[in-house]
C-alpha cells in the first residue's frame, strides 16, 4: 500500500502571529525584523507578511533593504516565546492525525499518515480536518501537501500557499513534478540552479529527461545523482520522527478568560471528551494525568497524578481530571484562567491494561510531569486508578468493603470498566456515522 506523508506548513508564521495579537497590521505590508528606522539597520529580515512579499521583501533578506523596497512597511521585533507557544498548540494538532512526525522549525512538520483512511478518510478530507483544526483553534492558517513521496508532499504544501491545500495522487508525482522550475527541487540552491539554467535545463521534467552524460558535471557525484532521482520521483525517505510518543493532550486558550467554577469545570470535561477520543482512536496507554493551567498574564502551572494502571475510558480521566481541578480551584484565589490543558504520559508499552491483574488496586508513588513551568505539584494516588476509582463511585454499596472478596472487586471493576470502555466505542461509531452527516447536512 502506498504511504500516506503530509507535509504542513504554516503560512508567513511570524508574521501571521503578529497580525492576530495587533489586527490593525492585518492590511499592511509587515515585516519582523529590527525597525532600520530606530539604526538597528544591520538585522535581517525573519519573515514578512504576503502584502510585503509584493514589494519583493523576503526572509533573510536585509531589513534596510526591506526598507527601501518598501519605506511605508510596519518594522516589528520578533517574539520567540509567542511563536513557540503557537509552535507548539500546531503540533498538538498534527499529534491527532499521526504519532509519526518529524517537526522540521517551528511552523512545519511532515506527519506519516500511512493507513488512516478510515479514521480520516481521502487526502482531501485529510487535509481539510487537519486546516479546520488549526484555522479554528489558533485561527492561522496552515498550507499542506500529501503524497506517497516524501519530498513531493514538501513541494505541493508550498505550491498554493497561503491557505494551499494540494494533493498528489500515487502515481502522478513525476507529471506533478515535470512541469516545476528547477528552483523547486528540494537541495537545489542557486548555484546548482544557475548551472542547470546554463545547460539549457529549466523545469524538473528537462533534469528526468536529459541523459545523465548531459547533465553538468556529467551527471556525477552524489549531488547530482540525488537530483536526478528527485526528479524521477524516486525518493525512499520516510518520516523520521525525533522521538515517540510521550503524551498525549488537549488544551485550550478561552477566547475570554474563564472566571466561573463552573464554566471552567465544563471547559475540563469538554477536553477530556475529547481527549479520551483520541486515546481510543490512537490506543495510546498512560498512567499520569497532568492538568495544565495559565492564568491571566500568562503565570503557568501542572499537576498531575500517577495511577497504577492506564487511564483508558473517559469516565475514568474526567474523575481524575476532577479531583486535580478541585485542588486548583481550591487554591486560585478566584482568579481567571486563560488557557486549560489535560495531558495523558507516562506512556505504557503494552497496548491493552490486563483488567485483572492484582496491580489494578495497587496505589502508584509519585510521578514526575515533566512540566517546565513553576509550581508543580504531584500528588500521589490515594486510588489505584482513575477507571477504578470511577468503577468504584458509580458501584455505591456493593464496591465498599462489605464482604465482597479481593478478587470478586477486582472482578466488578473490571467488568465495570470493560463496560465503559464499549460504551464509548458505542458511542464514538454512532458520532462519527451520524455526526459526520450532520456536519455534512449544516456546511
Ligand atoms: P517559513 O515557513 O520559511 O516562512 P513563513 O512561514 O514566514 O512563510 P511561508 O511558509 O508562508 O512562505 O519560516 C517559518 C518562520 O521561520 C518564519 O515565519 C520566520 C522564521 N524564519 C526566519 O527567522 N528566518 C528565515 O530566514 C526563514 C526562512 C524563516
Ligand atoms: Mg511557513
Amino acid at each position: 500500500m502506498a504511504r500516506r506523508i503530509l507535509h504542513a506548513d504554516m503560512d508567513a508564521f511570524y508574521a501571521a502571529v503578529e497580525e492576530l495579537d495587533h489586527p490593525e497590521w492585518k492590511d499592511v505590508p509587515l515585516v519582523v525584523g529590527a525597525d532600520p528606522r530606530k539604526g538597528q539597520g544591520r538585522g535581517v529580515v525573519s519573515t514578512c507578511n504576503y502584502i510585503a512579499r509584493k514589494f519583493g521583501i523576503r526572509s533573510a533578506m536585509p531589513v534596510s533593504r526591506a526598507y527601501s523596497l518598501c519605506p511605508e512597511a510596519v518594522f516589528v521585533p520578533p517574539r520567540m516565546d509567542r511563536y513557540i507557544e503557537f509552535s507548539e498548540q500546531i503540533m498538538e494538532i498534527f499529534s491527532r492525525y499521526s504519532p509519526a512526525i518529524e517537526p522540521l522549525s517551528l511552523d512545519e512538520a511532515f506527519l506519516d499518515c500511512s493507513g488512516t483512511e478510515r479514521l480520516f478518510g481521502n487526502d482531501e478530507s485529510l487535509g481539510k480536518q487537519i486546516k479546520a483544526d488549526v484555522r479554528r483553534e489558533t485561527r492561522l492558517t496552515v498550507s499542506i501537501g500529501i503524497s506517497a513521496i516524501k519530498f513531493v508532499a514538501k513541494i505541493a504544501s508550498d505550491l498554493r500557499k497561503p491557505d494551499g491545500l494540494v494533493v498528489v495522487a500515487p502515481g502522478t508525482e513525476k507529471d506533478f513534478l515535470a512541469p516545476l522550475p528547477v528552483e523547486r527541487l528540494w537541495g537545489a540552491g542557486p548555484r546548482t540552479c544557475k548551472q542547470l539554467k546554463d545547460s539549457g535545463i529549466f523545469t524538473i521534467g528537462d533534469i528526468a529527461m536529459r541523459e545523465p552524460s548531459r547533465l553538468p558535471g556529467a551527471g556525477r557525484g552524489k549531488h547530482w545523482q540525488h537530483l536526478m532521482a528527485l526528479a524521477r520521483a524516486e525518493d525512499p525517505r520516510g518520516v523520521q520522527p525525533h522521538r515517540e510518543r510521550k503524551s498525549i493532550g488537549e488544551e485550550r486558550t478561552f477566547g475570554k478568560d474563564l472566571f466561573e467554577s463552573e464554566a471552567l469545570r465544563l471547559a475540563l470535561l469538554k477536553l477530556c471528551r475529547e481527549l479520551s477520543y483520541r486515546v481510543r482512536k490512537t490506543g495510546f496507554r498512560g498512567r499520569t494525568i497532568t492538568l495544565k493551567f495559565r492564568y491571566t498574564g500568562f503565570e503557568t502551572h501542572t499537576r498531575s497524578r500517577t495511577v497504577a494502571m492506564p487511564v483508558i475510558t473517559e469516565t475514568g480521566l474526567r474523575a481524575l481530571a476532577l479531583q486535580l481541578w478541585e485542588e486548583i480551584d481550591k487554591t486560585r484565589d478566584g482568579r481567571s484562567i486563560r488557557l486549560l490543558g489535560v495531558q495523558i504520559s507516562h506512556a505504557e508499552s503494552e497496548s491493552q491494561p490486563d483488567l485483572f491483574s492484582t496491580e489494578f488496586l495497587e496505589p502508584e508513588p509519585v510521578a514526575n510531569a515533566g512540566s517546565k513551568k513553576t509550581d508543580r505539584a504531584n500528588y500521589s494516588s490515594a486510588n489505584s486508578s482513575a477507571d477504578s476509582q470511577a468503577s468504584r463511585n458509580r458501584g455505591g454499596k456493593k464496591n465498599q468493603n462489605d464482604g465482597y472478596s479481593r478478587s470478586d472487586s477486582i472482578l466488578e471493576e473490571g467488568k465495570n470498566l470493560a463496560r465503559d470502555q464499549k460504551l464509548e466505542y458505542t458511542m464514538d461509531q454512532i458520532n462519527e456515522k451520524y455526526g459526520q452527516k450532520l456536519q455534512r447536512g449544516i456546511q
